[in-house]
């Protein structure tokens, strides 16, 4: 499919404190993408982030700001990013850290695989997919979290952590957006979830994820302990359903006609 088909495309990049970055990914992704515009959703960044995206966007049309008041968790910049977006009339909305992590250069493997799916998530854990300079203790985090994640909710994703994605529109507007509670990292588990329950088609395409080498992690434990404890509730609850489903269909079969 060519480019022009997948209609207007805007990468959505939440930002707490990446005075370092910004200027340095915005550059990438605007060179290696021109078609595609970028949102920067800044959460008062005490560092002046949200000062420097104002100044990226006065040089550049294609580059907005979304300013937020106080820092409210990666999902809850997502998800007014992604509102502001769909009400701009984008066709495809993206995910993107600011920390370099997710390299612009590769933007164009995830375009390519959109034609096929409704979700394309760009994946360290697939065939082809790496991480670059992370210790073993990160890579086991994310291995366990993934495995967890995937026996938990049955769902055919091997890196439903990932925070690289495309997403079509019509995939934003089928999976109610408005009930997603999820304010950190496990937003991204959360809409991967959603969009399988959907029946929608989630691709992924291999990445090479490269640890951020300025500013600093807003990762931290009560990110990886909501993760852990919202999966378990959605997968007792989905085994239960599950469950009920089968006990349903046994006492319909049973009934003499
Ligand atoms: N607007 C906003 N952005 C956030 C928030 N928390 C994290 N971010 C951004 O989300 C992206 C990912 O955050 P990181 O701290 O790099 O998280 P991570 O990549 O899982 O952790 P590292 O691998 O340790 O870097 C970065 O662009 C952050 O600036 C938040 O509360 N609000
Ligand atoms: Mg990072």
């Amino acid at each position: 499919m060519s480019r022009a088909a997948l209609g207007r495309v805007v990468v959505v990049i939440p930002t707490y404190n990446e005075v370092e970055n910004l200027a340095w990914i915005v550059g990438r992704l605007r060179a290696a993408e021109p078609e595609v515009d970028v949102m920067v959703v800044d959460d008062g960044s005490p560092d002046g982030t949200g000062r420097l995206a104002d100044t990226l966007a006065a040089e550049d049309p294609r580059v907005s700001v979304v300013h937020r008041t106080q820092k409210a968790g990666l999902g809850a910049a997502y998800l007014h990013g992604f509102a502001v977006a769909l009400e701009r009339g984008y066709d495809v909305v993206g995910e993107m850290d600011a920390d370099g992590s997710h390299q612009p250069e590769q933007l164009h493997r995830l375009l390519d695989a959109l034609e096929g799916a409704d979700l394309v998530i760009g994946s360290r854990w697939v065939k082809g997919g790496s991480v670059v300079n992370w210790p073993l203790s990160r890579k086991a985090l994310s291995v366990g979290g993934n495995l967890y994640a995937r026996a938990a909710l049955g769902i055919p994703v091997r890196d439903v952590t990932a925070g690289y994605r495309l997403f079509r529109r019509s995939t934003l507007e089928a999976i109610d957006l408005g009930s997603v509670e999820s304010s950190g990292y496990c937003f991204q588990t959360d809409l991967a979830w959603r969009t399988a329950k959907a029946g929608l088609r989630i691709a992924e395409v291999p990445i090479e994820f490269v640890e951020r080498v300025r500013g600093e992690s807003k990762m931290d434990r009560s990110v990886a302990t909501e993760s852990l404890r919202r999966i378990t509730g959605w997968g007792l609850r989905e085994r239960r359903r599950q469950a009920g489903a089968v006990l349903s269909k046994m006492r319909g079969d049973r009934v003499p006609v």
